[in-house]
């Protein structure tokens, strides 16, 4: 592995220790250790971690061995965090080398991080948020899909329940199909808010650019993704959950709000629409828990999943058969590549509906590892990937200045779909992945 590479592997390993030293419990180790540095080994096999410790020598002894006590702990916690094709086994290392003022200075920095930590809420702090306030507004993302909407209108729908003034911001981008889910919800024009939500928001450049005036003062933002960048006053960030839909459920429980069909309904168009009906990896048991309990309360699960999943509209239907018909099948069977022009996206006269979820054909094919759906967006390529495990398309997307979860991930390339897929092609074969 290049001298590059493994001084960004050293880098986000050091990043995720500083922050996941944190969460240890072991009394051994304090909020006034940080780390030095990370030395990989090049076959990703192991790694040391230089820790240093304000304090005596004794203070560094002791905290060496609660972090070497945590050390299982802690490396499933770096796969968990980071996009590694290999999680390195850690070994802890007292640092007394360095006591200079960058150090004194992150020490000082760490401990105001756990200062900022109290701004995490678990799914009971939000309830007791929720109590206190009024005049609520919704946000979800740009490019809906069915766990934001599904979850927004939940929530409304919860603290309407509870009597309070709810509404979700009218996102321009609410395709036909999950308006019908949101609509008894949207904001009225001139709608003051109070208190601002954003449900399944990453990142606030997520947002639909018409909320904009809401991104730097959203109140609490609730979501369930690792890249969850801490944009608002409180956060409440799940990761284990499939769904933003299912953190939404939690929190009606411990409200202790009735769970009335339509606000089941809307549960369960987040929790399958973002489990890709319950057969993508993020599907946990508790994921198939809660939709059961959804399914019990009369949610016709039958019409939803036939609705995002099956059904299509003629212009879909011929968008499939020009992407299929025209795949690119490389490698031995192992990637495929489809492509799509802005040209036979006009002619179909196909909607944003239409284009959900395209990017899962090319990985339809049996056999295929990599699959690779390239489109025409404001005159750029878009390139999403889906891979299995022999793959890491967070890596290798990032390669292009994208990124993603390690399954599933994207970048833009400024050239025409023919040069984008013939870039892909050269950096499979520069890393020898087939
Ligand atoms: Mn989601």
């Amino acid at each position: 592995m290049g001298n590059v590479r493994m001084g960004r592997v050293n880098d986000e390993l050091r990043n995720a220790l500083s922050e996941l030293i944190r969460t240890v419990k072991d009394p051994r180790v304090d909020g006034l250790v940080s780390i030095v540095r990370v030395e990989t080994a090049s076959d990703l096999g192991s790694a040391k971690v230089y820790i240093s410790v304000l304090g005596d020598e004794k203070k560094t002894r002791d905290c060496v061995k609660g972090l070497t006590s945590a050390a299982g702990y802690l490396r499933r916690a770096v796969a968990g965090k980071l996009h590694l094709r290999h999680t390195p086994t850690l070994t802890f290392i007292g640092d007394d080398s360095i006591v200079s003022g960058t150090h004194i200075m992150e020490l000082i920095e760490n401990v105001s991080k756990t200062e900022e930590k109290k701004k995490h809420l678990d799914v009971e702090g939000v309830a007791e948020f929720l109590k206190t306030r009024d005049n609520v507004l919704i946000l979800t993302h740009k490019s809906p899909d069915g766990d934001t909407v599904g979850s927004a209108a939940a929530l409304a729908e919860i603290l309407r329940a509870m009597g309070k003034t709810v509404y979700v911001f009218a996102n321009p981008e609410f395709t036909k199909k999950l308006l019908r889910y949101v609509k008894s919800y949207l904001a009225p024009e001139g709608f003051v808010p109070s208190c601002v939500v954003a449900v399944d928001c990453a990142d606030k450049k997520l947002f639909a650019k018409e909320s904009d005036e809401y991104a730097d003062r959203v109140d609490l933002a609730i979501d369930h993704h690792i890249t969850h960048r801490e944009y608002a006053r409180r956060i409440c960030v799940v990761s284990e959950s499939a769904s933003c839909g299912e953190i939404i459920f939690d929190i009606a429980k411990v409200l202790g709000v009735k769970l009335s069909k339509k606000l089941c309904t809307s549960l369960y168009v987040a929790i399958s629409t973002d489990t890709g009906r319950f057969l993508h990896s993020n599907t946990t048991p508790e994921s198939h828990i809660k939709a059961a309990e959804l399914i019990a309360k009369g949610v016709d699960f039958e019409k939803i999943n036939r609705e995002f999943f099956i059904e299509k509209s003629r212009a879909r239907i011929a968008l499939e058969a020009e992407l299929l018909g025209s795949i690119n099948i490389c490698f031995g069977g192992s990637v495929a590549i489809i492509k799509l022009s802005d040209e036979s996206i006009r002619r179909v006269k196909a909607t944003q509906d239409d284009l959900d979820g395209l990017s899962a054909l090319a990985r339809t094919p049996r056999g295929v590892s990599l699959g690779v759906y390239i489109h025409e967006k404001d005159g750029a390529a878009k390139v999403s990937l889906r891979s299995d495990e022999k793959v890491n398309s967070a890596e290798f997307c990032a390669y292009f200045g994208g990124g993603g979860h390690d399954r599933a991930a994207g970048c833009t390339m400024d050239v025409s779909l023919d040069e984008a897929e013939a870039l892909i092609i050269s950096r499979i074969k520069e890393l020898e992945l087939f």
